[in-house]
């Protein structure tokens, strides 16, 4: 099998790549090894920044998310005794849609077939080869028969634990890693929301989010330590601890429902320099990791592959390779600031098991600050709503 570039990986990234290219009538096949049901069932991200929806208006696919996407123009962050209002909208002039990375993630898949983009499920197997020459290919298993798709350009959109970073030179590769000592548990339920915006809040019992896919639809998470057994939290005692954590007004307003989905996720800050080699670009999760505290993962894969498909566009259509030489400098500069406020975030609203009494002074002066200082809360606004392309 022949085709112009293949995309390892059919999340957000991958899939979102896939359409910017086919739109400009670049042959595209996508192979992924899960099947649709399980890309799916996956609970992420909620949170979009206008980067990130400008690229499903730019594709016309933004029918569902302009009904049923909510805007937000602020949020809060709560320090146990108050609610410190950030409002994006005053400070910045711009907001961020709540709609869920599943919705994303379908709307592209059920756009893919009928505007030709092809996508292979239930690959196995998924092996790179040859990708510092001009003719790389990909092999993989289907069906239990062996494949191998050759191409001008893979690209690697197969998130973290994907075969397409490993595939880059150990001595080509470097990689910066923090992982946290704690995690998030997050519980998705079918109750209205207990706020309008999100709250963030650093309580003396740990981190706690109150975030949402719709009007009857809540996402919730709180801080755990790492080796928490998921076992340990059912439905009642989580919501408890959140109306602990959300403080008396917010987690008074709480609505309790059984949950549809929960689960604990580590937290971790990661990424891979340079996010090219040969003819290989990685984008996405497959490069960078963030902690989720800044809502910034899939709106960074969203912005890699605005680059990427960018600079494939002009290489196809007029031969420019430069797109593609500063294709990895480009995205870089901007996941770094993005590695920067998540972790920062991060930083100033958990609790850490070895956190001292200095710490701990440090984060209610920052908030205090917060509270106090329009710019400060400048900063976080526009870092938040995403920092321009
Ligand atoms: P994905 O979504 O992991 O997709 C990668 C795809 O590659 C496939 N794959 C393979 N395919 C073929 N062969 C192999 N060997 C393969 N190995 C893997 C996988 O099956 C998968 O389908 O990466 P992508 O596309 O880069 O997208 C990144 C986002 O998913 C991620 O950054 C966000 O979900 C992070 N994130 C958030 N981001 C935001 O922008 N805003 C948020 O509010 C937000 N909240 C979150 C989050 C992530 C969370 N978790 C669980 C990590 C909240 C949570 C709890
Ligand atoms: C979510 O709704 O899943 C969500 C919202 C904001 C975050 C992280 C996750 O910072």
């Amino acid at each position: 099998m022949r085709t112009q570039v293949a995309i390892i990986g059919g999340g957000p990234a991958g899939l979102l790549l896939g359409h910017l290219l086919r739109a400009e009538g670049i042959a595209v096949t996508i192979i992924e090894r899960q099947s649709a049901a399980h890309v799916l069932g996956r609970i992420r991200a909620g949170v979009l920044e206008r980067t990130t929806t400008d690229l499903l208006v730019r594709l016309g696919l933004d029918g569902r998310m302009r009904q049923e996407g909510l805007r937000h123009d602020g949020f809060f962050l709560a320090d146990g005794e108050r609610l410190i209002h950030v409002d994006i909208a005053a400070l910045t002039g711009r907001h961020v849609t709540v709609y869920g990375q599943t919705e994303v993630t379908r709307d592209l898949m059920e756009a893919a077939a009928p505007r030709g983009l092809a996508v292979i499920h239930g690959a196995a197997d998924v092996a790179l080869h040859d990708v510092d020459s001009d003719r790389p290919a990909v092999s993989f298993t289907l069906d239990g028969r062996s494949q191998r798709l050759e191409c001008d350009f893979i690209c690697g959109c197969d998130g973290f634990h994907g075969p397409s970073r490993q595939a880059m030179p150990a001595h080509v590769a470097r990689v910066f890693d923090k992982a946290y000592p704690f995690g998030w548990l997050g519980i998705l339920a079918d109750v209205p929301p207990c706020s309008d915006e999100l709250i963030y809040a650093n309580h003396e019992r740990g981190f706690a989010l109150a975030s949402m896919r719709s009007a009857t639809r809540s996402r919730y998470y709180i801080q755990v330590p790492l080796d928490e057994p998921l076992a340990d939290w059912p439905d009642e005692r989580l919501w408890d601890e959140l109306a602990l954590r959300l403080g008396p007004e917010a987690g008074g307003r709480i609505v309790r429902g059984p949950a549809i989905e929960k689960s604990i996720a580590p937290l971790r800050s990661f990424v891979c320099e340079p996010m090219r080699h040969g003819r290989l670009f990685l984008a996405g999760d497959a490069a960078h990791i963030v902690p989720p505290t800044g809502a910034k993962g899939l709106n960074l894969a969203a912005s890699d592959v605005a680059y990427l498909s960018d600079a494939l566009i002009r290489w196809y259509a007029k031969g420019e390779g430069d797109g593609l030489a500063g294709y990895s400098a480009r995205a870089l500069a901007r996941v770094w600031k993005s590695e920067r406020f998540s972790w920062q975030l991060t930083r100033l609203m958990h609790r850490f098991p070895d956190g001292d009494a200095f710490d701990r002074r440090m984060q209610v002066a920052e908030l205090d600050y917060i509270a106090s200082s329009e710019a400060a809360r400048t900063a976080i606004a526009e870092n938040y709503v995403g920092l321009p392309l």
